[in-house]
């Protein structure tokens, strides 16, 4: 078992990001047997889930004219536009069914603004207005997290890019992770993982 200042926190394990999903990671079901496992070893496990209204300014389809998988200006910087994903309520926004849920203290949901996109689980994609998770592992004296999850290249980066910001100690299972790669957003992820200090690991 380890320590009590660590926390797995598990990102978005949700249908619209598996095979048949509206957003799917290629092989992004194949994680959740090792995932279910490594529950076990910890004493505090978080789940995050993608939570969008239908109106959500990160959908292709709210642009007239605009193509998924395009990227448009945002007040907070350039938005990729992706197909319509994780809609509130859904069976796509739903967690995997064979995702372990009872071992989970706290289901973060983020991306429910209509106006702003959120990645990472800490801040939304202003990088500053906060989801709560960061108040959430402080009071409760966790220090160290473990990420796995989808999409590795998007929101498991961010929320790994975050938590060294706001002082965490942090690693990625990267064979527990799929990544989207979006004209090389995957080996990109990693070299700035890599360099801010992430510990990059495989089975
Ligand atoms: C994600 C793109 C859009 C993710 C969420 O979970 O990585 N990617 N929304
Ligand atoms: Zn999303």
């Amino acid at each position: 078992m380890r320590d009590i200042t660590e926390a797995l926190i598990v990102i978005d394990v949700q249908n619209d990001f598996c095979p048949g999903g509206a957003l799917a990671v290629a092989d992004g079901d194949s994680i959740v047997p090792g995932i279910n496992a490594l529950m076990d070893e910890f004493q505090t496990v978080v789940l995050t889930q993608d939570w969008h209204p239908a109106n959500h300014a990160s959908f292709a389809a709210n642009h007239p004219g605009a193509e998924p998988f395009g990227v448009t200006e945002m007040p907070y910087g350039p938005q990729v536009l992706w197909p319509t994903h994780c809609v509130i309520g859904t069976p796509g926004a739903a967690l995997h069914r064979d995702l372990r849920t009872d071992p989970a203290q706290l289901v973060i949901r983020k991306g429910f603004r209509p106006e702003i996109d959120s990645y990472s689980a800490f801040f939304e994609n202003d990088r500053e207005t906060p989801t709560g998770l960061e108040g959430y592992l402080d009071t409760r004296g966790i220090t160290q997290l473990t990420f796995v999850g989808l999409a590795t290249d998007y929101c498991v980066a961010y929320s790994a890019l975050d938590a060294i910001r706001l002082g965490f100690k942090v690693s990625v299972r990267q064979d527990l992770c799929r990544g989207i790669n979006l004209n090389g957003s995957l080996e990109e992820a990693r070299a700035q993982m890599r360099d801010a200090g992430v510990v990059l690991l495989d089975a």
